[in-house]
């Protein structure tokens, strides 16, 4: 709990990772020896030491490390999700079945620890059986909403080969949390310079990609044959809330105008309808939060929700934010778990 108002205020938590050793030893085959891969040089970082073997220790504890690290930040509940880029880089059949594996072990995990809950993995290089693991997972397993590691091999949820997906989402009432992995390797020239790294991951390449992702969807008309699907972005929408008139703007002259586009609405139409974003990341100075007063401003109350992006920034610094934020208290309460609990179905306390 965090105090909003004096008084206590539950807090869940939306974007927060786990790295189950099933994970690290599906990935680290794929590592090969070149790990020419933008995402896999980062999962080594993350998941191996410089000889190649596995540490995954906190990120694999859901239990005592976990819950002192959720108490030290007052979050009661974490959805759990694991790293980019998911299972996206295995064959389609592959995919499939680590994510129904990961998909039963963190539904046991959820089963045991009323503080615990979780996005589903699914493999949308396998557009049908990713279909049927949403179905699987959030009605049979009660996961509480999915997770997609942005592109797919280059290729994004906007193509209609991936409308399956979106239609299993739809009629199961699945959010979709669209999480951010580096843009293709085939552009990685653009992240670096002198053969140095200097722009993949959080500080922009993983924004880059994810908003480009949610962009492809605005006008794509995906949200006029599925008008109640529902995006979540991270990292407050990814930069799209300040760039919302715009979009509207270009989208009306360069394609409605002429009779030319595929979504029939404007891009801020949809934004307002089908997206929500997480504070994830974007956790500003400590006593003002500028990025969260805009998104309060041009998204609503109703559509942000709390995350932390745990373990690659501070939950301490998160939650500050909505203690120390001016915003109305009501609005702090439904940013801080009452959004949570209707768009990933998590039971209100009595
Ligand atoms: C993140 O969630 O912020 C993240 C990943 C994987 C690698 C780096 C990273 O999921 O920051
Ligand atoms: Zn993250």
């Amino acid at each position: 709990m965090i105090e909003i108002g004096g008084k206590p205020c539950r807090l869940i938590g939306t974007e927060e990772h786990y790295v189950p050793p099933q994970y690290a030893k599906a990935t680290r085959p794929l590592a090969g020896t070149s790990w020419s891969d933008l995402d896999l040089e980062d999962l080594r970082f993350f998941l191996y030491d410089e000889r190649g073997r596995p540490w995954f220790d906190p990120l694999s504890d859901v239990a005592e490390q976990r819950m002192k690290a959720m108490d030290a930040a007052g979050i009661d509940v974490a959805l759990l999700s694991t790293l980019a880029p998911g299972v996206q880089l295995l064959s389609p059949q592959e995919g499939s079945a680590l994510a129904a594996a990961m998909n039963d072990e963190l539904a046991g995990y959820a089963k045991a620890n009323p503080r615990l809950g979780g996005l589903a993995l699914f493999a949308p290089q396998d557009p049908h059986g990713a279909a049927k693991e949403i179905e699987r997972a959030t009605e049979s397993l009660g996961l509480n909403g999915v997770i997609v590691y942005s592109h797919t091999n280059g290729e994004y949820l906007d193509d209609p080969k991936y409308w399956e997906i979106f239609e299993a989402c739809e009629a199961t009432g699945t959010a979709v949390y669209i999480h951010p992995r580096n843009p293709p390797s085939a552009h990685r020239a653009m992240l670096e310079r002198d053969g140095e790294k200097i722009l993949t991951s959080g500080i922009w390449g993983f924004t880059m990609e994810t908003s480009l992702h949610a962009v492809r969807l605005l006008v794509s008309g995906v949200f006029d044959r599925f008008p109640r699907l529902q995006i979540v972005l991270g990292h407050m929408g990814e930069g799209l809330p300040y760039w919302l008139y715009r979009l509207d703007y270009m989208y009306e002259r360069g394609f409605r105008r002429q009779g030319r586009g595929l979504a029939k609405r404007l891009p801020s139409e949809y934004f307002r309808e089908n997206f929500h974003v997480t504070i994830s990341g974007l956790h500003d100075h400590p006593t003002c939060h500028p990025t969260l007063d805009f998104c309060h401003t041009v998204v609503g109350p109703e559509r942000i929700m709390f995350a932390s992006d745990f373990p690659f920034q501070s939950s301490e610094q998160a939650s500050a934010v909505l203690r120390t934020s001016k915003l109305p208290e009501d609005d702090l309460r439904a940013i801080a778990h009452q959004n949570a609990e209707r768009v990933f179905r998590i039971k209100p306390l009595a």
